[in-house]
């Protein structure tokens, strides 16, 4: 069976190749016109940055690696006893482009799980942490802190060649996938159980069997198929979302791994990003606390109302590039359709008559009140409430659950520019004077 870094190793070539000759017969063909709304709008649209492993489409959503997420629920090994696509599943497909085999794998899952336990500096740093801090600060600074043992700092320090800088990558951003878990479960503990010991990790368990484990929810088989799907699928949205772009950009510099992803972290930690997942259950819990169980039409669209004419978001919809519902929602949705029990629950419920009555009442008012290009909802409008459901209620822990699968992709990213020699990100800026100056010219 192969490893993860021979099956990348085999691949590796090939798309150099593609890369070199792409710069050398297509070096100066123009993919779009830059606008100046694009320049002052958050770079909307924009086509400015190489990501190979996925790729999003406004209409249809996200595929990884030409593989939408019903076909990678198909095509990608699950974990023994269960049926959705795991986090070591989609890291293969992720890092090679292609569908593992069970066999390879069940062998990543063990070579992570060995080593997935914390340095003692790093346990000592979180539990020396107040519990009052948000557990997304704590995890940024525990993944920062991981790079005390950087196998790709320590090499370039040394001095190693430029062909050599992806296989340390590699090794700094397996071994920080493989930590995730307890770093995010001692997290967890900390803010929410205190004192409660912490399993040590099964060798035979998938990343996020352990993960789930490590947070007291192990026995709950239900819970960790969701955990198993919602890692899975969180893991990559093309390169321009805040996250993963902010660890392409610190990475650039030859950042190490751990450092890139600690700072990709702390930008999935914005409201309008990662926390969203976070800020839909407030606002569902509100909405119930304020109208109840039994909510019309009317109660939707009046509590919209009231959100939007306070000055805030809607969270869980919108979205920067997608024009649709998101498919990451509807995947989430159907697993709760497959379980009669979940729909039983008032806040599932709630979630769920609120998106199924989306498509008739958000629209209008989200069309109406004028403002966002997408009135549908994005993965964040569904995420949390099955959490809820199964116990995990803290939902300022949610985006932890988000950075723990974030890693997959912008990892991956982090090793590919490495293997593609990919330059410092340098892009250029323009001052209102400069803007206007380069219109008349
Ligand atoms: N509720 C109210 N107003 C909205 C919403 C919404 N859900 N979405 C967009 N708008 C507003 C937006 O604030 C902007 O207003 P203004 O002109 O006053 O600045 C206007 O509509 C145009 O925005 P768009 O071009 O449609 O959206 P943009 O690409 O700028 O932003 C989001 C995308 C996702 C930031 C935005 O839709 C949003 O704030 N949504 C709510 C928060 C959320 O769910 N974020 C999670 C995204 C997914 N994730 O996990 O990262
Ligand atoms: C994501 O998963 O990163 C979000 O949907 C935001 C985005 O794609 O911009």
């Amino acid at each position: 069976t192969k490893t993860i870094k021979e099956a990348l190793q085999e691949v590796i070539p090939a798309k150099q190749e593609q890369l070199k000759a792409l710069k050398k017969q297509h070096g100066q063909a123009s993919l779009g016109e830059v606008k100046v709304e694009q320049v002052i709008g958050g770079m909307r649209g924009l086509k400015a940055m190489l990501w190979d492993a996925s790729v999003l489409d406004p209409l249809e959503g996200i595929r990884f690696h030409g593989l939408t997420i019903p076909d990678c629920q198909k095509a990608l090994p699950a974990a023994p006893g269960g049926k959705e696509i795991i986090a070591e599943s989609m890291l293969w497909l992720l890092l090679t482009g292609k569908v593992p085999t069970e066999a390879e794998v069940r062998q990543l899952s063990r070579q992570l799980a060995e080593k997935g336990h914390l340095p003692s500096h790093v346990e000592k740093l979180i539990d020396s942490l107040p519990t009052s801090l948000h557990p997304m600060t704590q995890l940024g600074m525990g993944v920062a802190a991981l790079n005390h043992d950087s196998t790709f700092a320590a090499a370039y320090e040394k001095g190693i060649k430029k062909s050599e800088y992806w296989t340390y990558a590699l090794e700094d951003s397996l071994n920080l996938i493989a930590k995730l878990p307890a770093l995010a479960a001692r997290i967890y503990r900390n803010v929410y159980h205190p004192g409660r010991p912490l399993p040590s990790i099964d060798n035979n368990l998938d990343l996020v069997g352990n993960y789930a484990n490590l947070l007291g929810y192990g026995g709950n088989h239900d819970l960790v198929e969701y955990l198993r799907l919602y890692i899975s699928i969180h893991g990559d949205h093309e390169g321009g979302n805040a996250s993963a772009h902010t660890a392409h950009l610190v990475s650039s510099t030859l950042a190490d791994p751990y450092i890139s992803y600690a700072a990709a972290l702390y930008a999935l930690a914005g409201p309008l990003h990662g926390l969203a997942n976070q800020e839909v259950l407030r606002w569902q819990l509100n909405m119930r606390k304020e109208l109840g169980d039994n909510i019309t039409h009317e109660h939707i669209k009046e509590f919209l109302w009231k959100t939007l004419n306070s000055g805030q978001v809607v969270p869980g919809y919108g979205h920067g590039v997608l024009r649709n519902p998101d498919p990451r929602f509807i995947a989430l949705q159907e697993f709760c359709d497959t379980r009669p029990e979940l729909l039983a629950d008032p806040v599932i419920n709630l979630v769920k008559k609120a998106s199924a009555r989306t498509y008739e009442v958000a629209p209008a008012v989200l069309k109406e009140h004028g403002k966002t290009k997408n009135p549908y909802p994005n993965v964040d409008a569904a995420s949390g409430c099955v959490l809820f459901h199964y116990g995990i209620t803290q939902f300022k822990y949610y985006t932890v659950i988000f950075g723990v699968s974030r890693a997959l992709g912008a990892l991956t990213q982090v090793v590919w520019a490495r293997a593609l020699g990919l330059p410092l990100e340098r892009p250029k800026s323009l001052s209102l004077d400069a803007i206007e100056k380069a219109i008349k010219a």
